[in-house]
């Protein structure tokens, strides 16, 4: 039973001008794709391939380099495509909203911290906003393709909305300028895709 490379949820153009559409179609159909094919060929024949993507990420410290970076490359681009759309930006509303204010003291101050979180992670990684597992949001960062859901994570929990930083998600449009494109992700941030993982998560 492999794992398959899922079709985006929307053209590849629908997120213009913000992420364009000829770095959607490289990020998507190769970059995703070689995470998926090297995941399948890290994990044949082995007892990973019994198990849930999340399971595991979950338990990843069990498993060799390749499942690392392959496993979490999966898992992480097919949250990031999950959680951007064409009608999105804007803030989240209801009880994510609430939660956000609580733990962050407004949308703002979030959105600062997902940035910082972004901009600070030298070479490349991800920034997320995760549901730990007192119920609590945290915001962290991790290098190359891990997630907060790995048992290795230094800030564990689990994320519903991540921020790809590695240059492939932006260079095409954004060159060198990581901070512009951290800037622009948020006018396609789908926050109602978010609220529904905090419901599941919390
Ligand atoms: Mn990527």
């Amino acid at each position: 039973m492999a794992f398959e490379l899922e079709a985006l949820p929307y053209a590849s153009d629908a997120l213009e001008p913000h992420i364009d559409k000829e770095t959607m179609e490289i990020h998507h159909g190769r970059h995703h794709q070689a995470y998926v094919d090297n995941l399948n060929k890290a994990i044949e024949d082995t007892d990973a391939a019994a198990l849930s993507l999340e399971e595991i990420n979950k338990n990843i410290s069990k498993y060799s380099a390749a499942v690392r970076n392959n496993g979490g490359g999966h898992f992480n681009h097919k949250l990031f495509w999950s959680v951007l759309g064409p009608n999105g930006g804007g803030e989240p509303s209801g009880e994510l909203a609430e939660a956000i204010n609580k733990t962050f003291g407004s949308f703002a101050e979030l959105k600062t911290q997902l940035q910082t979180a972004g901009t600070t992670r030298f070479g490349s990684g991800w920034a997320w906003l995760i549901v730990k597992a007192d119920g609590q949001l945290a915001v962290t960062s991790t290098p190359n393709q891990d997630n907060p859901l790995m048992d290795v994570a230094e800030v564990q929990g689990t994320p519903i909305f991540g921020v790809d930083v590695w240059e492939h998600a932006y260079y095409l449009r954004y060159q060198n300028k990581r901070p512009a494109y951290l800037e622009a992700i948020f006018n396609v941030v789908d926050w109602d895709a978010v609220a529904k993982r905090y419901q599941e998560a919390k």
